[in-house]
This record gives structure tokens, sequence and C-alpha cells, in this order.
């Protein structure tokens, strides 16, 4: 059970990787950075972000940060009590998954916080799979979608009752140690 587990785990990254290699790295904001009196909105319209891209939020560290937030906390500008700032001044975010994502700056300067005064992010994630940038992905087309595969891993790494009669005491302990301990 173990083996088909690692199976399943490879043929995930030897889906991953053409994906990978068609990802783009978005500077947000681009030389501006991650600021404020910048216009994001007009920033991202035109580009194409997609499911294995990249956001790169670059800011003088202590300046700002970055939030992702739900639709409704971007339209008020609210940061959730359970929210974690990124602040590293160099923020890496990769876009696992497609649909609409929101991000905030969540410092307060005094008078309302950046967010309010429109440092913000909107951007809306497609698919890796739609687009074929080159011949070598296009025969990649029908390769099931990244969240499916997710599903797939879900499902392999449930314990099956399936017979377990060929396997020794020990080779039984290292499967369940290792998916109690992952
Ligand atoms: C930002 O740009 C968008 C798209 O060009 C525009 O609709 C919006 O009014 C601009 N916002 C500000 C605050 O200038
Ligand atoms: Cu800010």
């Amino acid at each position: 059970m173990a083996c088909k587990s690692t199976t399943a785990l490879l043929a995930i990254f030897a889906f991953a990787i053409p994906t990978l290699i068609g990802a783009t790295e978005h500077i947000v904001g681009d030389d501006n950075g991650w600021t404020l009196g910048f216009n994001y909105t007009a920033w991202a319209q035109g580009k194409e972000f997609r499911v294995g891209d990249t956001l790169v939020f670059n800011y003088p560290i202590g300046d700002h940060n970055v939030i992702k937030v739900t639709g409704p906390d971007f339209k008020s500008c609210s940061v959730p009590s359970t929210a974690e700032p990124l602040t590293t001044g160099n923020d890496v975010i990769i876009l696992a998954t497609a649909g609409r994502k929101w991000y905030i700056c969540g410092v307060d300067s005094g008078e309302g916080t950046h967010c309010d005064a429109g440092q913000k992010l909107v951007i809306t994630v497609f698919d890796a799979e739609v687009e074929a940038p080159s011949p070598a992905m296009a025969s990649d087309a029908s390769a099931p979608s990244p969240a499916v595969m997710d599903i797939d891993v879900e499902a392999d790494l449930v314990p099956s009752p399936a017979p377990i009669s060929g396997e020794t005491p020990n080779e039984q302990y290292y499967f369940f140690n290792r998916f109690l301990k992952v």
C-alpha cells in the first residue's frame, strides 16, 4: 500500500512539472512594488494569472504587509482577527487554486489602513491547463486538473481495507506510522 501511495505522489510530480514550466512570476506593481499611491486594479488589468504562477510583493520591511482576505473583507478593508500577515518585504504567494483572490495591506496609517487608501489587489486565477503555451504542453491538455489530482491523492491516502497478508508486521507499522505522522 505504501508503494501505491508513492506511485501516486510520483504521478503528481510528473503532472506538476509541465505546469510549473509555464508558470509566471508576477511582480506586484512591477518596479513600484507593494506601496501606497499605486493603482493595483490598473496593474492587474490585461494580465493573465494561472494556477502555478506566483505573486511577489516587494516593499521595505515594516512599511507594509500582505493579508489574504475574503471578497467582503476586501471591499470593507477589514483585517480578520485570525489574519496572518506576510511581512518579509519579499512575500511570495503561489497561486495554488483557480478563482478570485483578494490581498490587502493591513498596516494602519492612523487614518485607516493602507487598504483604505487603495493598497489592495484583486485578481482572478485561471486553471493552468486551459492554456498551452508550447506544443509540448499541448499534448498534456487532457491531463486532469490539479484540483482533481488533489482529490485522487486524498482518496489514495485513506487506509483501505485491502488485504495486508503479504506484508510483514514491520511494514504495516511503517505504513500506519507514516500516515499518522504526515
Ligand atoms: C484604478 O484603475 C482602474 C482601472 O483602470 C480604474 O477603474 C479606477 O478608477 C482606478 N482607481 C483609482 C483610485 O484611480
Ligand atoms: Cu501598506
